[in-house]
């Protein structure tokens, strides 16, 4: 029998698009050879045209979730998104205070790109005090960058600034993610020293779910192995390239390509056989 690939746990909402949350990090997971499992914080009603509601699974749902998980599972990494309640961000405190995890990657998902609310206020005051604290890197965007900081950030000095206030808070790590910027850059900072990363900007209107395929492809390169700027530097090709390849999906803002790769394999598989004959 084939060795077990890495394990990766992803912990987030269900967006039945598929463009981002749980089944669409299932996609980014499966696309570095890794095998997903998930734990759903919520469910979405949305569509590539926008999110219309959501509903908080219960903590009892996702405690229960996570404690059958960890008693088959050992995690490579675990990823967490979306999780709707403040009941919710509790039971992923309890679950990683009471099992050690290594790769621990926080997207602190508070509002969707078309503005409706993913965390309740009281879930956004217990992220920062008590989850934030545990990860290993979190990734917030500009947005969340400025409402976890309580400061304003639309350029590269203010994401300098939160980067470093959000590793005062106690975060180890932190890549604030610049893409909704004119000039794209994404601010690391690791242990408080600060590097940054800029790209060209994309235009295109497919986009839906960078956020959940950066920070899932992150925990996957942490859980290969790489280290912190390694897997920042990976994360961020997957995400441009998954942007750069996406079919016309949907009406709305269409979902990133999670599976460009699987493009490549019958060329990979027709040179292979070209060579044997
Ligand atoms: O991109 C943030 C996000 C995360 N998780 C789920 C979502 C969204 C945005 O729509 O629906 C489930």
């Amino acid at each position: 029998m084939a060795p077990s690939p890495p394990i990766i746990l992803t912990i987030a909402g269900f967006d039945p698009s598929s463009g981002a949350g749980t089944s669409a990090d299932i996609k980014t997971i499966a696309a570095h050879g890794c095998f997903g499992v998930g734990c759903i914080t919520a469910l979405t009603v949305q569509s590539t045209l926008g999110v219309r509601r959501s509903e908080a699974v219960s903590g009892k749902m996702i405690r229960d979730t996570l404690k059958e998980l960890a008693s088959d599972f050992t995690f490579a990494a675990v990823r967490i998104g979306m999780l709707g309640s403040a009941d919710g961000v509790a039971a992923v405190v309890d679950f990683l205070k009471s099992n050690k995890q290594a790769n621990v990657v926080l997207d602190p998902v508070i509002t969707s790109s078309s503005g409706a609310p993913l965390l309740e206020a009281k879930g956004v005051e217990r992220l920062r005090k008590e989850l934030l604290p545990l990860a290993t890197v979190i990734t917030p965007n500009i947005d969340e960058a400025a409402a976890l900081a309580n400061m304003p950030v639309t350029n590269v000095e203010q994401m300098k600034l939160a980067a470093d206030a959000l590793f005062k808070l106690g975060a180890k790590n932190v890549v604030v993610t610049g893409g909704h910027l004119e000039k794209p850059v994404d601010v690391l900072s690791v242990g408080g020293r600060v590097h940054e990363f800029a790209s060209d900007r994309q235009r295109s209107s497919s986009t839906h779910g960078t956020g959940c395929a950066f920070a899932t492809a992150l925990a996957c390169n942490l859980a290969l192995g790489r280290d912190l700027d390694d897997a920042v530097v990976m994360a961020k090709a997957y995400v441009t390239n998954a942007i750069a390849r996406a079919p016309k999906i949907g009406k709305g803002a269409g979902p990133v390509n999670h599976l460009f790769r699987m493009d490549d394999q019958p060329r990979q598989a027709q040179d292979a056989l070209e060579k044997t004959h």
